[in-house]
């Protein structure tokens, strides 16, 4: 990793690190024996375990990597659209890994939320993170309500039924299936790619981009989105538990279509090559500002977690 991406990439973990708790507080609500009931103070304690226990935050950082190809990293509210982002990313996580999906003990290196809480709580966990993030948008200081609303919007489509949750069933429903590469990539355009690419429209419709930058960061968005998932398939049979953070050939052991048993593992890389070339190609009118957004679609196919 070159020095000036491993820089950018810690400096973006620590901003949106820094943010999300006083994000998350729950407190404050009209009822003052609420803020001090022990249930209320479970599910706090719940959902920072959830969203502050490590993480890559690629999604926040493609927030700020957009920002600054477009001039604008320290604009404020970025770190409020990247921590709502990785408040609905960390909600799917968990919600993922209960055992009516794909029932997982193992995340980001701990134990599942529902592991070490219990189920009723992780579901909680999904739904306050997945309210939360939408209050923060729509609360945001010294924005106009257009904005808000856009953002509003935007998140919400690709969080909902035509984006991940979308992908999701898609993809409860695959286990023992065939797809054919077509339908995988769809699912997982869906299921993994709507929230990364979201991630980099938000901060371009935050930071005033033109139509047309808008439409070339689209192209750049929708790549990553899904070499994202194509490394995912990859690491899942090439990594190991302990790297991974979370139980390795989970997908295998479901029985799950994935872009190696489609495609063989020689293809699969291609195909992610292929889409970091796609990447950078859509960025090439961009100029040095861009560097992170370059470096982050190759981090994505050459990450081993
Ligand atoms: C439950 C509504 C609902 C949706 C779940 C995205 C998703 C949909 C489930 C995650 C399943 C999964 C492991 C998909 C592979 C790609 C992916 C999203 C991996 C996890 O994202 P990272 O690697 O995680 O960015 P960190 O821990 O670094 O934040």
């Amino acid at each position: 990793m070159n020095p000036d991406f491993a820089d950018f990439l810690a400096n973006s973990q620590q901003r949106v690190q820094q943010a999300l708790p006083a994000l998350l507080d729950n407190t404050g609500s009209e009822y003052a024996d609420a803020d001090a009931s022990s249930s209320l103070q479970r599910l706090s304690e719940a959902s920072i375990y959830s969203l502050l226990n490590g993480g890559k935050r690629v999604r926040a950082s493609l927030v700020y990597a957009t920002a600054q190809a477009l001039g604008h990293e320290n604009k404020a509210g970025l770190d409020e659209i990247a921590s709502a982002i990785e408040m609905i990313h960390a909600y799917s996580l968990v919600h993922d890994d209960l055992p009516a999906m794909d029932d997982d003990d193992l995340r980001r290196g701990k134990p599942t939320c529902h592991i070490a809480y219990d189920e009723a709580t992780a579901i909680l966990v999904g739904d306050a993170l997945q309210a939360r993030a939408f209050e923060i948008l729509a609360t945001l200081e010294g924005v106009d309500a257009e904005t808000k609303l856009a953002l509003i919007q935007q998140l919400s489509a690709a969080a909902g039924p035509r984006g991940m949750v979308g992908g999701q069933a898609i993809d409860l429903a695959a286990v023992n299936q065939q797809l054919d590469l077509s339908a995988l990539k769809t699912m997982h355009q869906l299921k993994t790619g709507a929230l990364i690419r979201v991630s980099i429209a938000m901060s371009a419709l935050f930071c005033g981009a033109d139509e047309q930058q808008i439409a070339l960061l689209d192209r750049y968005g929708k790549a990553i989105g899904l070499s994202f998932q194509v490394q995912d398939d990859i690491i899942d049979i090439e990594s190991n538990t302990e790297t991974l953070g979370k139980t390795q050939g989970a997908d295998q052991a479901l029985n799950k279509p994935t872009f190696p048993s489609l495609l063989g593992m020689t293809e699969a890389k291609q195909l992610a090559q292929d889409l970091h070339a796609e990447a950078l190609q859509a960025l090439s009118g961009f100029d040095e500002r861009a560097a992170p957004l370059r470096d982050l679609s190759h981090y994505i196919i050459a990450r081993q977690h």
